[in-house]
């Protein structure tokens, strides 16, 4: 029998103490994907208990470039707390392996539940802007692990900015550029996110047990493979008619 409650704290430990872990699958045994996302759950309530607040969610491998960079087949979903958004800044060391990616945000005017459409997933939108993720994986070496694995560990998330919010416009179709210290080291269309961002949205609403509140901040999901991140680089993502943004890695 899987304890979620054992599989969260050991997860938990390895993030306070940046501490790389086996995989849970390998330690623990195989545990199926509603059991990955109780043990993700219990390892928010952790964090909440510690003062942290969730302001939204994250999808992940929603393009098939990150889907083939981790050999893993379908997207998922992450929370969001306040203590992950950075504001210009992120320490390296803060972390285990960090590697950042290219996104989009949505943030959300009223509360979404089940089956939406695109348009309604629109028509609900208070603002979008380019983001960047920084991902930082509890297990060995960031790579090897399952599905369950993954989801466990909060899909990876660990820190977030946001770049020039907007009023609701189109997000499909935009090109996307991500340059580290002035040189551009991937660069490819809004619409590898999802085909179209927007459903990103839409499977995030469909996926989640619960409403998604009004206001949650929501990451699309990488457009591109993830860049690791070493201390002292400048990285900045453009996104055509959405703007510039920038993170120091110290
Ligand atoms: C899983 C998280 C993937 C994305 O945007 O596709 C993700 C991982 O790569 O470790 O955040
Ligand atoms: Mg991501």
């Amino acid at each position: 029998m899987i304890d979620a409650d054992e599989l969260a704290s050991v997860l938990d430990e390895a993030l306070v103490a940046k501490r790389e872990i086996q995989p849970l699958t390998k330690t623990h045994g195989e545990f199926d994907l509603p059991t990955a996302y109780v043990v993700q759950a219990r390892g928010i309530e952790l964090r909440m208990k510690r003062g942290e607040k969730i302001v939204g969610y994250k999808m992940g491998l929603t393009s098939e470039a990150k889907r083939k960079q981790m050999s893993l087949g379908a997207p998922i979903y992450g929370v969001l707390t306040d203590a992950m958004q950075i504001r210009g800044e992120v320490r390296v060391a803060g972390g285990v392996h960090p590697k950042i990616e290219p996104e989009i945000a949505f943030v959300t005017a009223k509360p979404l539940h089940g089956r939406i459409s695109r348009d309604e997933a629109h028509a609900a939108l208070q603002s979008v802007a380019p983001a960047l993720e920084i991902l930082d994986s509890r297990f060995a070496g960031f790579k090897y692990f399952s599905l369950t694995d993954v989801v466990a560990d909060n899909c990876s998330s660990w820190r977030f900015a946001l770049g020039p919010v907007s009023r609701p416009k189109a997000v499909d179709g935009l090109r996307m550029r991500m340059s580290v210290d002035g040189r551009v080291v991937q660069e490819t269309d809004s619409n590898a996110i999802s085909g179209h961002p927007l459903d990103s949205l839409v499977q995030l609403v469909a996926m989640l047990p619960h409403p998604l509140p009004a206001g949650s901040i929501v990451l699309a999901g990488a457009a591109t493979v993830a860049e690791p991140l070493r201390p002292g680089v400048e990285i900045s993502l453009d996104v055509e008619s959405l703007g510039s943004m920038k993170v120091r890695a110290t």
